[in-house]
């Protein structure tokens, strides 16, 4: 099911993809020791839609890294005791695993110091005094390639859902909440009824249009903090956080009732479509994804058996 889109397309699906719904503002952390210069900057980036969280001190910066994630890093290269690199060696082996653009802000902009920065990995430096304007223009563009870059690796082509890397990444992220707040989540595994019929009835393009219609359907009714992932050909999963099973599964009953409302065009015909649904629940941090994905696949194949167009836990 491989499908060419054009750039243009690609574009456009970036209002559609839960990335670019984010409303929040983009965030920088950014380190100076010059208070002043610090709030200036802040303001600034305020003023032109950022949220900033400033810090005098490499360490603090260094923990507001590890707990906010920001956008983008803006470092002064010159601070007491340290310096803009060593906060970037630092952040290395986090630095490694997110793309998070790292702009270096220096008094002097020698070619030895413009040399070692590039070399040591930021990605943009400027010099003091510094054009704000500049700053921000510079700051818009890193963060348009960090969200272009995010899609092309987290996001399913066809469809627009997110996919299992980005999947790989979120679970972790809820495990993690899971093991500090106690609070479990459901998993819940999707699949498209008897599919492999679309496509020996209607040609596998009307088959693609089952899935990317399915995952509009999805997106339309699933709540803002739940995820969305094309797990593989006709299959999805659901990650719903603070989501307990009954609910789930109430949630789930009802998707499956209105989805058989929703009909697909054919030459032959309109036509409508079902899904089955298997949910587990997430309640224990220790054991891996593995272990609830196959929970949620066994559900799911209880749901198949017994008739399809159901869920089962
Ligand atoms: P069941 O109700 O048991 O799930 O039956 P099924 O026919 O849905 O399941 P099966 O696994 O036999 O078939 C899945 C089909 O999905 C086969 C495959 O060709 C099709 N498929 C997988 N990926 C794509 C895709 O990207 N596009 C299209 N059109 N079809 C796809
Ligand atoms: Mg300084
Ligand atoms: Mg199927
Ligand atoms: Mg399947």
């Amino acid at each position: 099911g491989y499908v060419h889109v054009s750039e243009q397309e690609l574009l456009m699906d970036q209002a559609e993809t839960g990335l670019e719904e984010k409303p929040d503002k983009p965030l920088a952390l950014m380190l100076d020791d010059d208070v002043a210069f610090l709030m200036y900057v802040k303001e600034g980036l305020e003023k032109a839609g950022w949220s900033v969280i400033a810090t005098t001190q490499a360490q603090k910066a260094i923990e507001y890294f590890h707990d906010v994630l920001p956008d983008c890093l803006v470092l002064d290269l010159h601070v007491p005791d340290t310096s803009g690199f060593e906060v970037m060696r630092m952040l290395e082996q986090k630095r490694k695993k997110q793309y998070i653009p790292t702009t270096l802000i220096s008094n002097d902009c020698l070619r030895e110091t413009r040399l070692s920065a590039f070399r040591m990995g930021v990605d943009d430096m400027m010099c003091k005094p510094l054009d704000m304007e500049e700053l921000v223009v510079r700051l818009e563009r890193q963060l348009n390639n960090k969200r272009r870059l995010e899609r092309l690796l987290f996001v399913d082509e066809l469809t627009g859902a997110y996919n299992r890397k980005y999947m790989n990444e979120l679970f972790a992220k809820l495990a993690a909440d899971l093991k500090r707040t106690g609070e479990p989540f459901t998993l819940a595994m999707l699949d498209l009824d008897h599919f492999k019929q679309v496509n020996d009835s209607y040609g596998h393009l009307i088959g693609d249009q089952v899935l990317c219609g399915f995952t509009a359907f999805l997106k339309e009714h699933l709540r803002a903090g739940d995820c969305l992932i094309r797990y593989g050909g006709e299959e999805f999963v659901v990650l719903l956080p603070g989501t307990g099973l009954s609910e789930a599964k109430t949630l789930l009953t009802r998707l499956i009732d209105r989805f058989s409302h929703v009909s697909f065009d054919s030459s032959s015909g309109a036509f409508a479509c079902s899904f089955s649904a298997g949910a587990a629940l997430v309640d224990d941090a220790e054991q891996s994804m593995h272990k609830w994905l196959e929970a949620a696949d066994h559900a799911l194949y209880k749901a198949k058996v017994s008739g399809r167009k159901r869920v089962e836990t």
